[in-house]
């Protein structure tokens, strides 16, 4: 039977030359998570985003991101931020608690800052599915970056960020208003958010 299933997304043509983006890795499981932070920063390269309007940051690990994701969030310096980590089982219940309480707190971070959270955390029960989805098979941070730059042009869209208007989180309109200077994601790469 086809159920019409899918393994992966589809995505219109993006137009990232706009949207400013936030890349936050973790530190455990380097080969797997620096695959996937490279597959996402190319991805956005490849779609028009300009390379000063990536801000790259690192953390000790996945149970570190919300956190950092929300301080990334309020600075207001990105449209939507891609959170990269990779969870692997071991023989604790560790996995569970963190896996369970990082895309939580991600949600949370996006639905109170209205930053889209790209949840890029893989969660595996063997280092091999790790590799398959980043470095030896389907590199996912591919895909999490074309949904970034889709949900940053949705951000700014809903805010009103792309016209003459002020911010108007979707209600009113203003005709005839100079559109706000637009801060660049990194001004300066040197700065912490
Ligand atoms: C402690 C821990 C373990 C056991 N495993 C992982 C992992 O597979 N992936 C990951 O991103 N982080 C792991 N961590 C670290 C926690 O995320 C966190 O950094 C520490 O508990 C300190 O808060």
């Amino acid at each position: 039977m086809d159920a019409g299933s899918v393994k992966s997304v589809s995505f219109d043509k993006l137009d990232g030359s706009k949207v400013r983006i936030g890349i936050i890795s973790t530190r455990w499981n380097p080969k797997v998570v620096d695959a996937l932070q490279e597959g996402a920063k190319k991805t956005l390269l490849e779609n028009g985003v300009v390379d000063d309007n990536v801000f790259e940051t690192s953390v000790p690990g996945s149970w570190e991101l919300p956190v950092a994701a929300r301080f990334l969030a309020l600075s207001a310096t990105v449209d939507a931020i891609i959170c990269v980590g990779c969870l692997i089982k071991g023989e604790t219940s560790h996995y569970e608690y963190i896996a369970d309480t990082v895309s939580t707190g991600l949600m949370s971070v996006q639905l109170q800052t209205s930053v889209p959270c790209i949840f890029g955390v893989l969660t595996c029960l063997t280092e091999e599915q790790a590799a398959a989805r980043s470095y030896s098979g389907e590199n996912h941070g591919v895909s999490w970056a074309k949904t970034a730059i889709e949900m940053a042009s949705l951000r700014q869209s809903a805010l009103g960020i792309d016209k003459k208007t002020t911010l108007n989180l979707g209600f009113g309109k203003t005709d005839g208003d100079e559109p706000k200077p637009f801060p660049k994601a990194a001004p300066d790469k040197k700065i912490y958010f």
